[in-house]
């Protein structure tokens, strides 16, 4: 049976989960899930079954939202769950605004982090009704009564609401699939979280007898159906096939008909016939309706407030590969094929923005951070794309006749002997500290920085820490241009000619810096084969063979032992390539390349 579960808003609940990245909202939706008997009994589940694409699943991360809805005694509880990486932090704001409350997650062993600082302010700004639940309380390190302070000194820090700062909390460990109110009950399921949820969420309001208005709130695509909106029924009531009307958000009204409706249950989108007032649900049919915009009743069409969806704060350039080897390694390399992929992607990925540019073999595509591009890449040439990528840079914007550019709060924690090495590369990046906290032989920084001066950062503060920092940033604001930050880089080594590296050659100029390729990868005159220990730029030629010129040399090639290189991933390789420089991406390989081939000097 299509259809069915016509609900009057008491039996409906709406929450997100929001957390920093990685403090367990995925694995708690999987508890929930199990607990509310959305498996059948043998069925075989997967961990974090939500993070179901490839790059989720490998990287275990969230990368977009997604609903579910379980049946807990008849009431319907709708579960959104958000991802916890901070390019994604705009799309976490915008799924708050269809609940009506929210479980924050903390780790009981880290406490809250930035991103908690983040997710909850927006939370509280709303006036959300926020559970708390302190999570992972199996970890041994995990401190549980005191990440609960530090919580509810994060409340009291970021609202004077008593109502809001009187939070009700619970203690979990979703990876043993129990929460308790109490550190001494008996650790068995997850009924008392879900007995909070009914018990400290407010059923949605909204009025079913109104005229109908929806707002649209998160996309998804179909092949058979096109673009879904999802978002919340803020008033009335809708039946699949009626007549709406979509208000454009310059106030453009353009009538049409509900394709389908999608409601959700358990993991999945399931057609429904009907919905009102307070639920979540999906809508096909308008394949021209964006973000933030009304459906609503034709007679009497109203406009919800519109919500803003995050600028773009970071663009590249992608372009045909023209390298020798283009067309080798991938199935879809023409202009006319990545262009229309590009496009497709805006079908469903809110925050990114593609422009077509003087050069038909070249787009523009904004994002949010790095890891949204990044995704994105890596996504294209796992799908058997070929192209090339050009070094990220900022976007600027003129506000009241003056240049500015994005800033970052940079949060850096550090062992306490590296952060003196750290504020001093960091002010020669523009950035300005705000704030030193140091506890237990840790350092905990806080800056305000331009994106600008964070590019190519990472891998030097992991470098300088011998991998024992940890960093975070968030997007801040706008602010005037902050002047040259010079880039301190070390030449690259390149190569002079088409062919395939040898490890004598290779062995020979290992004193000059640090390989990027193992002996036999195939190279071509113009391509970044390594990292220079000097400022400039090197050519070499690492396909030579040696003159024979006796029977021993022709051993000796084989008998030669290098250096391991130093393989770059898709990020780092981002972060490496400068102006007039150009990450190539193939389904097989990563190639780093100077964008002019044929200069000169190589
Ligand atoms: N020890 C312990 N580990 C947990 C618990 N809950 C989650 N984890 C682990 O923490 C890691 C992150 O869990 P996820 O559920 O992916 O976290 P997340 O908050 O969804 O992460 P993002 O979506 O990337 O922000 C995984 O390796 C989990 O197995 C817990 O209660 N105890
Ligand atoms: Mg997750």
């Amino acid at each position: 049976m299509i259809g069915g579960f016509m609900t009057s808003n008491e039996k409906i609940r709406n929450i997100a989960i929001i957390a920093h990245v990685d403090h367990g909202k995925t694995t708690l939706v999987d508890c929930l899930l199990k607990q509310a008997g959305a498996f059948r009994n043998n069925q075989h589940v997967e961990e974090r079954v939500l993070d179901s694409n490839d790059l989720e699943r490998e990287r275990g991360i969230t990368i977009l939202s997604k609903n579910i809805s379980i049946d807990y005694n008849g009431t319907k509880i709708n579960v959104v769950d958000t991802p916890g990486h901070a390019d994604f932090g705009g799309e976490v704001e915008r799924v708050l605004g269809m609940v009506d409350g929210a479980l924050l997650i903390v780790d009981a062993a880290e406490g809250p982090m930035p991103q908690t600082r983040f997710v909850l302010s927006k939370a509280l700004e709303l006036g959300l009704k926020i559970i708390v639940v302190i999570n992972k309380i199996d970890k041994p390190a995990a401190e549980p009564l005191t990440a609960l302070d530090k919580v509810f000194d994060l409340f009291t820090e970021l609202t004077d609401r008593e109502d809001l700062i009187d939070f009700p909390f619970i203690f979990s460990s979703s990876l043993n699939g129990f929460a308790i109110n109490d550190l001494d009950d008996e650790r068995k399921d997850m009924v008392p979280l879900l007995d909070s949820i009914i018990k400290n969420i407010q059923p949605p309001t909204g009025d079913e007898t109104k005229p109908f208005q929806f707002r649209a709130t998160t996309l998804d695509y179909n092949e058979y159906v096109g673009r879904i909106v999802i978002g919340r029924i803020v008033n009335g009531t809708i039946k699949s096939q009626e007549q709406v009307c979509v208000i454009h958000a310059d106030g453009s009204q353009e009538r049409g008909k509900i394709v389908k409706l999608f409601g959700f249950k358990d993991l999945g989108r399931v057609e429904i016939e009907s919905a009102s007032a307070g639920d979540i649900v999906g809508i096909a049919g308008f394949s021209d309706i964006q973000i933030g915009e009304t459906i609503c009743d034709p007679n009497n069409p109203e406009a919800l407030p519109l919500i803003k969806v995050d600028e773009p704060t970071l663009q590249m350039n992608f372009s045909v590969n023209d390298s020798p080897f283009a067309g080798t390694e991938g199935k879809f390399v023409t202009s006319r094929q990545i262009r229309k992929r590009l496009y497709d992607e805006l079908e469903k990925n809110v925050s990114l923005r593609v422009e077509d540019t003087d050069s038909t073999d070249r787009f523009k595509v904004s994002g949010r951070g790095e890891l949204h591009l990044s995704i994105l890449i890596e996504t294209m040439r796992r799908e058997g794309f070929e192209f090339a990528v050009s070094k990220p840079e900022v976007i600027y914007k003129t506000i009241n006749d003056e240049l500015c550019e994005p800033y970052e709060n940079l949060i850096i924690d550090v062992p306490e002997e590296y952060a003196g090495s750290a504020i001093e590369r960091l002010s020669g990046r523009k950035a300005e500290m705000k704030d030193m906290q140091t506890a237990k032989g840790r350092t905990t920084l806080t800056f305000h920085i331009p994106a600008r001066g964070l590019i190519g950062f990472r891998s030097e503060f992991i470098r300088m820490t011998r991998g024992e920092g940890i960093m975070y940033h968030t997007f801040l604001h706008y602010r005037p241009f902050a002047g040259d930050i010079p880039r301190q880089r070390s030449g690259s080594i390149i190569a002079h000619e088409l062919g395939e590296a040898i490890p004598y050659a290779l062995a020979q100029y290992e004193d000059r810096g640090v390989f990027f390729i193992t002996p036999k990868t195939k190279v071509y005159r113009g391509m970044i084969i390594g990292e220079c220990n000097r400022p400039q730029d090197i050519v070499v030629n690492i396909c030579k063979t040696k003159r024979l010129t006796n029977m021993r040399s022709s051993t000796a090639d084989v008998m030669v032992t290098l250096q391991a290189p130093k393989i770059l991933s898709l990020e780092e390789a981002l972060e490496y390539i400068g102006d007039e420089e150009l990450v190539e991406i193939t389904p097989e390989n990563i190639r780093l390349r100077k964008a002019e081939l044929n200069k000169k000097i190589y």
